[in-house]
């Protein structure tokens, strides 16, 4: 497939240390793919689920042990810890080698290695960057070849002499959760994943490169990897301007990068398109704007509580060329199902574990972190510059969080440093939903915490410097969509109603709108965001816009403990922001 020995070496040696009987080279052609769903099948790997209702759809479980991410099994592996930073897990690259060496020898034997090539971004353009997969996981190929551009022409156009490419070594081993390790080596360009089978851990393009590899690369080429969706939002004159935004897990960050538009705005022409739902790849273009780009091809979203309500446009992405990892399967219909989709759980069906369950029991049938990893194509309101290897200029940046008092709707922060105060601040709640107590604060600043390829003090750092390269800086505004009444229930209606927010937001971006400035930033009055149509009445809008002093002079506090936490390389900049909010507050 290629000459450049950098490549083939590296191949060869991965190749000695797993002892595989073959090794396949992904070409991306639909005959392979094919034959290797086949044989998939042929092993039980996949599920071939009805093919009239859901073409070329598939069900995969995954081992009862092996269905998140394991944060506290993640290494950065930097020669110096502190460059890992006080947030990171770090192990001397040395070390970690030798010790995940072990683990790796032989694991292949008696199985094909397969290598894929793929690219993060668009194949041959300059802010592409290359990767290449060894795994001995037919369910890691099919899914890299969703969620990546890969095959044959990703080999073709890397340089003989490029040695610049990620690499990316993959064992499912044993599966022993003891042994799991998602080992990250910035200075090689290099991971290693072994003892786990669950897409996070697994889709090495993903989390691993285009977030952790990836930022630690964009530090020192001066660009940005970040933890954001990108959306197009299209006005009734035609006119699209561009958001990214960031928000910690289970703030419906999907839901927001595929929005519909409330009846009322349809009517009149507003159009919302979806460039990216995770990840954005962000630099300064010529014209002094910020350019992101969404380095995926595909959506590896979370399958629970997507319903034709919360985000009709993912549910229609998924009903062709998907695969389904750890849902129900309705054996009546030999199709997929999960918690929120419907009130019809099926009553013939198999939960996540491949068990026979009784919808009536009171257990969960899908495991609550399944998901599907769909194209990005079959997206009914994919943007048209999807495939533009410029990505699209930014308008605004929006952070988000899940609170329940604190945060305002939303507000706009002062200016770039004020902003990235702003986005290191970031926190949520944690809900009823997840294990563990209610209400605690989660700080996860810019939602990178657990994806910041280096230390966090730094990354900050790098934000601040960033600014100054910017000419024509996006506005930098925070949303919560999450405040609750006394009772506990959500203020804020949300899901395409929240069009109405980003809407003031753009205007801001253009001073079309008005707004007060408080403590933390200026924040629309009740009559600045348009309402109409929404049975929300003047003073149910001035409390969500309310800012409670008390309250942010407790979270202040947090927000030094934070820091203190993140270590000696938070700059100056942002205590600077931090003192000027408590003496706004006092
Ligand atoms: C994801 C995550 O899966 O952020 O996108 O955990
Ligand atoms: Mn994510």
């Amino acid at each position: 497939m290629t000459n450049n020995k950098y490549v083939l070496n590296w191949i060869e040696e991965m190749a000695a240390l797993t002892n595989p009987d073959r090794i396949v080279w992904i070409d991306g052609s639909e005959e392979q793919t094919e034959a290797l769903r086949k044989e998939a099948i042929s092993t039980g790997e996949l599920f071939k689920l009805d093919q009239e209702k859901l073409p070329n759809c598939y069900l995969h479980r995954t081992a009862i042990n092996d269905v998140a991410r394991v944060e506290h099994r993640t290494f950065i592996c930097t020669s110096k810890k502190e460059d890992a930073g006080n947030i990171n897990n770090w192990m001397a690259p040395d070390e970690c080698y030798a010790k995940l060496g072990k683990l790796f020898k032989n694991s292949m034997k008696g199985q094909t290695m397969y290598v894929i090539p793929y690219s993060m971004g668009i194949v041959g353009s300059e802010f592409a960057k290359t990767g290449i997969e060894l795994t001995d996981s037919i369910y890691v190929v099919l899914n890299m070849l969703i969620m990546t551009r890969a095959g044959k022409e990703v080999i073709d156009a890397l340089d003989e002499n490029d040695s610049g490419f990620v690499k990316g070594l993959h064992a499912r081993a044993d599966l022993d959760e003891e042994n799991r390790y998602i080992c990250h080596f910035p200075e090689d360009n290099t991971i290693w994943s072994v003892n786990s089978g669950y897409g996070g851990n697994v889709l090495l393009g993903k989390k691993c490169f285009a977030l952790r590899i990836a930022s630690y690369l964009g530090r020192q080429e001066g660009w940005m990897a970040e933890h954001m969706l990108i959306l197009g939002i299209e006005n009734p004159q035609g006119e699209v301007k561009y958001i990214t935004a960031a928000f910690p897990s289970a703030c419906g960050k999907t839901n927001l990068a595929m929005l519909i538009p409330p009846e009322g705005f349809r009517a009149k022409g507003y159009k919302v398109w979806c460039v990216g739902d995770d990840i954005a790849w962000i630099r300064v273009g010529q014209d002094g704007r910020l350019w992101a780009m969404n380095p995926e091809n595909g959506f590896f979203g979370v399958a629970p509580g997507t319903n034709v309500k919360s985000n009709p446009n993912a549910l229609a992405t998924t009903m062709r060329d998907t695969i389904f990892t750890n849902v129900v399967h309705n054996l009546e219909t030999n199709t997929v199902w999960w918690e929120g989709l419907d009130k019809n759980p099926p009553k013939n069906a198999l939960n996540w574990k491949g068990e026979k369950w009784d919808c009536e029991s009171g257990e969960k049938g899908a495991h609550p972190n399944s998901r599907f990893t769909a194209s990005a194509v079959n997206c009914p309101c994919i943007s048209p510059e999807f495939n533009n290897p410029q990505g699209v200029p930014i308008s605004a940046i929006v952070f988000g969080g899940r609170r329940a008092k604190t945060a305002p709707l939303v507000y706009q922060s002062r200016d770039w440093n004020n902003g990235v105060f702003v986005g290191s601040i970031m926190a949520s709640e944690t809900t009823a939903a997840a294990s563990g107590a209610v209400g605690v604060v989660r700080r996860d600043p810019m939602a990178m915490l657990p994806f910041a390829g280096y230390d966090m003090g730094d990354y900050f750092a790098h934000w601040i410097e960033m600014g100054k390269k910017i000419e024509n800086k996006p506005k930098i505004f925070n949303v919560n969509w999450f405040r609750t009444d006394d009772e506990g229930h959500f203020i804020w209606p949300g899901f395409g109603e929240n069009l109405r927010v980003l809407l003031w937001i753009l205007d801001r971006c253009e001073d079309k709108a008005g707004a007060v400035e408080t403590a933390i930033g200026y924040l629309p009055r009740p009559e600045d965001i348009n309402t109409e149509g929404l049975d929300i009445s003047r003073e149910t809008m001035a409390g969500l816009l309310e800012v409670d002093k008390e309250i942010w002079r407790e979270e202040t506090k947090g927000i030094r403990e934070f820091y203190a936490k993140v270590g000696d390389r938070v700059p100056a900049e942002l205590y600077a922001e931090l003192e000027k909010l408590e003496n706004n507050l006092k």
